[in-house]
C-alpha cells in the first residue's frame, strides 16, 4: 500500500558445529508447538541486524553476530515480510526465554521437524549450510 512502510520480521539461521538452532513457538495458537528460526519484528528506526541481535538477546539470552541474508523473502499475513540472516554465537548459551523449547538440529534431523510454514522456503539452503559447515 502506498505510504505504508512494509514491516519486516527478521529470523536467525543460528548455527554451531554443524547444527542449527530451532525454537518451538508458544503463540499464537495456530503456530504453538511448531518450530521456527528465532526472531521477531524490526522496530521503527532499527536496522535489521540490530533488531535480530536484540530479538536473540530477548528470546535466547545470547549475544550473536549477524551475517548474510538467506535467499528470498516470505510474505506473511498483515503486510509483514519475513527475512532470514545467518548468525553465530558470540557469548552465552541459548535458553528458551520466550519459547517452549530449543533444539540444535543437524542436517538429518532438520527435515523431520514440524516447522512453521513461513520458514520452509529456506529448508534447502539451511540443509546446504549444515552439510557444508
Ligand atoms: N514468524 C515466522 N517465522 C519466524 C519468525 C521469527 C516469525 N521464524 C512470524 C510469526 C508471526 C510474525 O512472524 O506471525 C511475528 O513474529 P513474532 O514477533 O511473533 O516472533
Ligand atoms: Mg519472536
Amino acid at each position: 500500500m502506498s505510504g505504508t512502510p512494509t514491516a519486516v520480521v527478521v529470523a536467525a539461521a543460528l548455527t554451531h558445529e554443524g547444527t542449527l538452532l530451532l525454537a518451538q513457538r508458544t503463540r499464537p495458537p495456530e503456530l504453538a508447538g511448531l518450530w521456527e528460526l528465532p526472531g521477531g519484528k524490526v522496530e521503527p528506526g532499527e536496522s535489521e541486524d540490530s533488531a535480530l541481535a536484540r530479538e536473540l538477546r530477548e528470546e535466547l539470552g545470547v549475544e550473536c553476530s549477524i551475517g548474510a541474508a538467506l535467499s528470498g523473502d516470505v510474505d506473511l499475513a498483515g503486510g509483514l515480510v519475513l527475512r532470514a540472516y545467518r548468525a553465530t554465537l558470540v557469548s552465552g548459551t541459548p535458553a528458551a526465554l520466550e519459547h517452549s523449547a530449543l533444539r540444535w538440529v543437524d542436517a538429518a534431523m532438520l527435515p523431520t521437524m514440524d516447522l512453521v510454514d513461513a520458514d520452509r522456503l529456506w529448508l534447502p539452503e539451511l540443509l546446504d549450510i549444515l552439510l557444508t559447515s
